[in-house]
């Protein structure tokens, strides 16, 4: 098994997970996943494999993990919590909410750190120096995993894993690589899949689904994350389990549309004086308008609208959206939030990487950081937070000032 990676560390750290998982008792499982295509893919690899081990396992699905959503998930004893896709960076918090009670393991291939503790593991492929950008997805790593604790190759466990992969764009040179590859390896092996040749890139067909992997994981995203507050990642975890029927791609096709009819009356109203001015930055608020999509789209729709000609080319452009505490399946959490996506004009975003203008991978974590926010994701032309709701303004204030602060050094 595994011949290709013998010797590896990351292998041996899986091997590991499996012994540390044995050598103690639970009561059940609680399988914590993402909202998207690897995290949807993953999260039903782990329900099949342990559901292959005579366990029933109990799934919540979440955008973000934030310690409202821990305390809730975390409020049990005697169980084995498995996250999924997520959880990387929130080991330390997740530690110390739970206090001990559970057994707690984050299998994640985003930038994450170590943990130390007897009842927490975290194996995070960027730990071991693989790329979770590159070479493995959420779904592939945690396949990997579930052959170990399941010591057998369970039907269409492969074909997930590629789905996972294909779901976050690993095929972007062409093909996937690396670990994904393995798995699809193992896929075609089984008779699971096919490799196409379309316009000198390719496609994974799966039989079980009768489609190719780039358009289940289009579904499974859809569904998840536009269909989010309507639980429609409950249909994509269904379909990867099941396969699609009639019902569930029309919903997926209604919620596509949904998200464009959304965005385009948002567009409108930001066209006719929705958007506010600063020295640095143009924003605006979208509240609960997006109900029921999930708050990634709020970067989805300020990347959509940043090089729109209403838009000033010489500002930043900053989206807030609430996010809602009643969560499905978790019910009402004890924070009320709201995420804010900033993004860069064409022409600034040159200015950004020539040095000229200061990146928001420095801006915007330092401006969260002043009014008690975290940053979610920062990249130097593209950057997420949380904060609590009501100081949008605020931040928008820090942030300016931090702008001023470094362009006159
Ligand atoms: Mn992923």
């Amino acid at each position: 098994m595994l011949k290709e990676f013998i010797g590896d560390e990351l292998i041996k750290a899986l091997e590991r997970a499996k012994e540390g998982i044995c050598a103690v008792e639970f009561r059940d499982v609680v399988i914590v996943h993402h909202n998207d295509a690897d995290g949807i893919c993953a999260g039903t690899i782990l329900y099949k494999s342990f559901s292959a081990l005579g366990m029933k396992p109990k799934m919540y699905c979440i955008e973000k993990v934030h310690p409202a959503i821990i305390e809730k998930i975390h409020a049990r004893e005697d169980s084995l919590i498995v996250y999924t896709d997520l959880g990387g960076l929130a080991g330390d918090i997740i530690r110390d909410m739970d206090a001990g009670r559970n057994l707690v393991l984050i299998l994640d291939h985003h930038p994450s750190k170590e943990v130390r503790g007897e009842k927490i593991l975290v194996i995070d492929s960027e730990l071991f120096g693989v790329s979770g950008d590159v070479f493995i997805s959420a779904s592939t790593l945690t396949y990997l995993f579930c052959r170990y604790i399941t010591d057998s190759e369970i039907e269409g466990c492969a074909s997930l894993a590629v789905i996972g992969s294909v779901g976050d764009y690993h095929d972007r040179s062409g093909g996937i690589l690396g670990y994904d590859r393995y798995a699809l390896e193992q896929a075609i092996d089984a008779g699971e899949a096919k490799i196409k040749i379309d316009d000198s890139r390719e496609r994974y067909f799966l039989n079980k689904f009768n489609e190719f992997a780039d358009v289940v994981a289009d579904y499974l995203t859809t569904l998840g994350s536009v269909g989010y507050y309507e639980g429609g990642y409950k249909l994509g975890f269904n379909a990867a389990l099941h396969g699609f029927s009639d019902e569930v791609i029309k919903r997926a096709n209604e919620l596509k549309r949904l998200k464009d009819e959304k965005f385009k009356r948002k567009i409108e109203e930001l066209k006719n004086g929705g958007i506010r001015k600063e020295k640095h930055v143009q924003w605006f608020h979208v509240g609960r308008d997006f109900m029921p999509m999930g708050v990634k789209v709020i970067g989805l729709f300020c990347h959509g609208i940043k090089d729109m000609s209403f838009i000033d080319e010489d500002k930043f452009v900053a989206g807030f959206q609430d996010f809602i505490p009643e969560l499905p399946d978790l019910g009402r959490i004890d924070w009320e939030g709201v995420k804010v996506s900033f993004r860069a004009p064409a022409p600034l975003e040159r200015k950004v990487l020539s040095g000229e203008v200061p990146g928001l991978d420095i801006t915007l974590p330092r401006a969260t950081e002043r009014v008690g926010g975290t940053a979610d994701a920062s990249h130097r032309i593209a950057a997420a937070s949380l904060i609590d709701k009501g100081r949008e303004e605020e931040l928008i204030r820090e942030w300016e000032a931090i702008m001023e602060e470094l362009s006159s050094t």
